[in-house]
Formats: structure tokens, sequence, C-alpha cells
């Protein structure tokens, strides 16, 4: 038994030191090993079994040794495991290293389509001309939109061939007029906003006609206000956006909520009024429609017209961009192709 054990001993040490090398098996010999050296059915455990039949004075010497050696191989185990583990890591670390001084990987920032762009340049000049910014809903009531701007029903602005109606008294808004009729119901003069947002039309889509584009309208309603705080706001307004020496020229034109109106032009910032493709030779490009807030208007908003006047002036967005980057279809602007929009 005692060369038994023995043999057992130095074969587990041999076994043990083969595996002490890095191998993709390593981790798979180790369980082996100990499950054939130290497991229940090892031959330890079969040599022990044995000792049974030894003599009284053989068994406690016997016993003895066979712990020496099973401690002496747990020892062994011990050992090759953390070896093994160290040298496993060591590989990992070697196969996954990083060179941390590489430059990162750059991601491109976005930036803002043309028309939030414009949007935003339009609202900072009017913040600048002490203007407040007021949104309101897109889904109105023909009140805020026609009614109360005196477009009664059976005018033919409102037309279901230009209009998207949810039902008879509810639509999808034409221009951000309603907003501002909403604000002079719940504000007292001075007032001095701009309404950016989506509107509606019920157009086809063809390269200047879209069933939904972008509009600013502005609205001041104070004492005293006339047509020269009109002519001298779009003027500073024109010369922020489009440069310091553009003219503007008003034509006389109609609209249902203001009077007298205007259609605005301001002087084509290519050519500064030589005329050229932009400005079609003309030498002028129209922008804006404006006039002085039809006192019928003010009335029905609960402001009195005899004490308080007002302008107020639209444009669309689209039209701006179109002109200011010399885009000449507009659906371009809404296909969202990145080769198109990262242009700007
Ligand atoms: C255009 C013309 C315009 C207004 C909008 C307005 C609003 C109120 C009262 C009176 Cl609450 N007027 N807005 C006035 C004149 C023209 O827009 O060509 N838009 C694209």
């Amino acid at each position: 038994m005692k060369e038994k054990l023995h043999a057992l001993y130095a074969k587990a040490m041999e076994e043990v030191a083969s595996l002490n090398t890095s191998d993709e098996q390593i981790s798979k010999s180790l369980e082996d090993f100990k499950v054939k050296y130290l497991g229940k059915k090892s031959e330890l455990v079969s040599i022990m079994k044995e000792m049974g039949s030894l003599s009284k004075e053989e068994r406690p010497i016997m016993g003895q040794l066979a712990n020496d050696v099973r401690s002496k191989i747990e020892k062994a185990y011990g050992e090759a495991k953390e070896k093994v583990s160290k040298l496993e890591l060591a590989a990992k670390l070697q196969a996954e290293t990083i060179d941390v001084t590489l430059p990162g990987k750059c991601i491109a920032p976005g930036k803002a389509h043309p028309i939030s762009a414009v949007q935003s340049e339009i609202e900072d000049i009017f913040i600048g001309l002490g203007f407040e910014i007021v949104d309101g809903p897109e889904v109105e009531y023909d009140y805020y939109n026609f009614t109360a701007l005196n477009i009664p029903p059976e005018h033919p602005a409102r037309d279901t061939q230009d209009t998207f109606y949810i039902n008879s008294n509810v639509l999808l808004r034409t221009q951000t007029s309603s907003v501002q009729i909403h604000v002079m119901e719940n504000k007292k003069p001075p007032i001095r906003v701009i309404s950016p947002g989506r509107v509606y039309r019920s157009d086809a889509i063809d390269a200047t006609h879209s069933p939904m584009f972008h509009q600013v309208e502005g609205l001041v309603v104070d004492k005293g206000i006339t047509m020269g705080d009109l002519k001298g706001t779009l003027e500073l307004f024109s010369q922020n956006m489009f440069g310091e020496n553009t003219k503007i020229r008003f034509r006389p034109h109609h609209f249902p909520f203001t009077e007298p109106s205007a259609e605005v032009d301001v002087s084509c910032f290519a050519c500064g009024g030589k005329g050229c493709r932009l400005c079609k030779g003309e030498g002028w490009i129209e922008i804006l429609g404006a006039g002085m807030v039809h006192p019928d208007v003010l009335k029905r908003c609960g402001i009195d017209p005899e004490e308080y006047s007002g302008f107020a002036f639209g444009m669309g967005i689209e039209r701006i961009v179109m002109k200011k980057y010399n885009i000449d279809d507009m659906r371009l602007l809404y296909e969202n192709d990145i080769r198109f929009l990262s242009q700007f």
C-alpha cells in the first residue's frame, strides 16, 4: 500500500507539472486532474477503502501517509490552478490590448434643417426687436382661423379646395394668425409677438406648393401704432436678415384682416437691385404680406380700435429658404436626403 501511495503521488506530481503550460484546454485538464486524483472515484479513495484490511498498527501509519499524499496533491492542484488563471489572464490582456493613445472616432454633429435654421434666424431678429414668440394649436376652430379675421362663412378663402377640414368647424390652420387671435383675446396691449409654425393648405405638391409649409406671422398692438412703425420694423428685419444695404418697398394689396394692406418686397440680395436670375430681372423679391390690423378684428378680440391700433405681417419660411439658398424645387426641402441637406 505504501508503494501504491508513493507511486500515485509521483504520478500526480508528474501530471500536475505538465499542466503548467498555457493552453486552451488547460481548464478542462485541471478539472480532469481534480476528478482523477481527488474525486470520489479516485485511486486515492479506493486505496483508503482498502485500509480496513490492514493491521491495527499499520492502519494509522498508512492513514497518515494517505492524508499527506492527499494534502500534497491538493496543494499542487491549488498552485496549478492559480498559475493557470494567471496565465489565462495574461493571455487575455495580451489579446485585448487597446491603444488608448489612438484618436477617438469622430461622430459627425448633426445640424438644423434649413427651414429650422431660417426660422431660428427670424426668431432671433424679432427677439432682438422686443418681440415674444408664441405657439398655438395646428388643429384649430374655424372661428380662430377665419371668422375672427374677417373671413365669414361663405367667404371664398374658406373653400374646401384650399382648407383641410376635420369637421364643419374644426380644421388644420391655414395661417398662424389664429395664434395671434388667442393672444389678443387673452392679453391687454401692448402686444408684440411673432408666431412661427406649420400651416396647411389643400394644395397639390409641385416645385412651389406643399400641403404643409411654415410661416412666421407678427403682430404689434399698442396706442398710436402706425404704418410708419410697420415699415420701420420690416426694414430693420430685412436688413438683419438679408444684409444692411437691403431696401424694402410696399405695394398696395388686399387682405381681409388688414386695412390698408400691402405686399412687401426686399431689394434682391443676390444682385443688390440691378436685376438677376434670382429676382427674375426685377431687382426685388416678394417675401411678406402686411398691413394695419382691421378695426373689426381688434373689436372682436375685445380691443377698442378707438384706443389702440396695430400692424401685422406674415411670411412663408420655405420661400425665404429657397431664395436664400437658390433652391428651385420646394420638394427637396421635404425629402430628407442627407446629400441635399448636408450642403447647408
Ligand atoms: C402673407 C400675408 C399676413 C397678417 C398676415 C394678421 C394677423 C392678425 C390680424 C391681422 Cl391676428 N393680420 N396677419 C396680416 C397681413 C398679412 O400674411 O402673405 N402671408 C404668407
